[in-house]
């Protein structure tokens, strides 16, 4: 029982303090998540990011059915954990999507049952206001039910800037023109320290927190991310969490958290060693603990691979993102687990199941689309108890 971690007197009088507020709800405070960070066992810290997890919602968990497009990777930023952006120079090795190639992509999806589409790349000039208004409208105009879930706050700033228009002006221009709702990128570390020597030039840690309020002052939802395991410290992840939260206390509008650990191929951090599982399994568990107020914890299975998306599900985790295929190129430049990303729906039902969970089908909002609790698949029958596909 985790309530019991509480009294167990080989704990230090803060973790037992800790696991007795948690476990009465109550909400830790910046200098308890960091002692979490510094001294908190992945055993305690699993006991009761699962009992916060389960709190909420039991043994469900999510995915959806979506697809990523990228209309460029050449990029004026020169981020240096980013694998994935061409410079400007040597664009020639990049692609640059038009509108009619976007929405040839769109189109690709129309007899399938897709509830998403998740748009996000590079930073260029051509990609303004104008392109990204006429767009949303377009993709829309084809298929009014696609949920369009696209840009961050960097390409947000970018364009409002560039047209010299507000915030409020520039997000109310987007909602207009079919902006469903906001993925969590962009956000790295916000404290300066961190993101003026890995982020240099793109928006602020304050000005990716502001577009998020705007966004969410117009009474529509958006997602977080924090980029861990590179060069910032413990304090930098706590800051990150801690200014999430109070953004959260004042909109709400936050749907989902999803911890992005740092993969070293092909960037300029490459030098710099990827974190180990068990410091994954603790983020994921102290990210669950210390944001009360979000609903969800997302652990992206592209970029960490099968085997962790099902681990991480007992570690606070309650959704693993959904059905992609490989358009997405962020992760696999970048060194993650799956090269070429992509799971069926069955697949990723029996990947939740044999952890001993529920799967659900979710659309963007958490509207449910599907329950697969007692949808059982035939080879599912042959191999129940085991936690990893079978070899067919
Ligand atoms: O902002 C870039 C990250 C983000 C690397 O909202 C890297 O549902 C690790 O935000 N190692 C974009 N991470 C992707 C993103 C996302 C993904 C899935 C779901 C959602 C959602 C959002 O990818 C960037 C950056 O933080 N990233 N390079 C790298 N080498
Ligand atoms: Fe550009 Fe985004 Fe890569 Fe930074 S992370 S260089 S903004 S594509």
């Amino acid at each position: 029982m985790p309530t019991a971690i509480a009294q167990d007197p080989k704990l230090s009088p803060e973790l037992r303090r800790i696991a007795d507020k948690v476990t009465k709800d109550q909400r830790i405070d910046f200098e308890e998540g960091l002692y979490l960070f510094d001294h908190a066992s992945l055993g305690y810290l699993g006991t009761l990011a699962n009992y916060v997890r389960e709190r909420k919602h039991g043994d469900n968990t999510y995915f959806n059915r979506n697809f990523h497009i990228e209309p460029t990777n050449v990029c004026l930023y020169t981020c240096s954990f980013c694998s994935y952006s061409r410079l400007i120079k040597k664009r020639d090795e990049g692609w640059e999507y038009s509108l009619d190639d976007i929405l040839d992509i769109v189109k690709k999806y129309d007899d399938q049952p897709v509830t998403e589409v998740h748009i996000v790349g590079g930073v260029l000039p051509q990609y303004d206001v104008k392109f990204y208004a006429d767009l949303f409208s377009a993709i829309k105009a084809h298929r009014p039910e696609l949920h369009v879930k696209a840009l961050t706050p960097v390409e947000y700033h970018y364009i409002f800037k560039k047209d010299k228009i507000s915030y409020e002006h520039g997000m109310k221009l987007m909602l207009d023109a079919g902006l469903d709702s906001m993925p969590g990128g962009g956000a790295e570390i916000f404290h300066p320290e961190i993101r003026d020597q890995i982020a240099g030039g793109k928006c602020s840690g304050d000005q990716w927190l502001r577009i998020h309020e705007v966004w969410h002052e117009l009474g529509m939802r958006s997602n977080a991310t924090m980029l861990y395991g590179h060069i910032e410290s413990f304090f930098h992840r706590v800051d990150h969490l801690e200014q999430l939260r109070q953004l959260q206390d004042k909109t709400g509008g936050f749907q989902t958290f999803i911890p992005l650990k740092f993969r070293n191929q092909g960037n300029q951090m490459s030098h710099i060693a990827e974190s180990n599982t068990v410091e994954d399994l603790r983020n994921y568990a102290i990210s669950r603990i210390y944001l009360d107020n979000f609903d969800h914890i997302k652990s992206y299975w592209p970029m960490i691979g099968r085997d962790m998306a099902q681990l991480s599900l007992a570690y606070g985790v309650d959704d693993i993102d959904g059905t992609i295929d490989d358009t997405t190129k962020i992760y696999s430049m970048a060194g993650a687990e799956e090269q070429n990303p992509s799971l069926s729906t069955e697949d990723l039902v029996k990947m939740i199941r044999m952890v001993h969970r529920k799967p659900i089908e979710r659309d963007t909002l958490y509207g449910v689309v599907t329950d697969f609790t007692d949808v059982v698949f035939e080879d599912e029958k042959l191999y129940k108890g085991y936690v990893s596909l079978p070899v067919v």
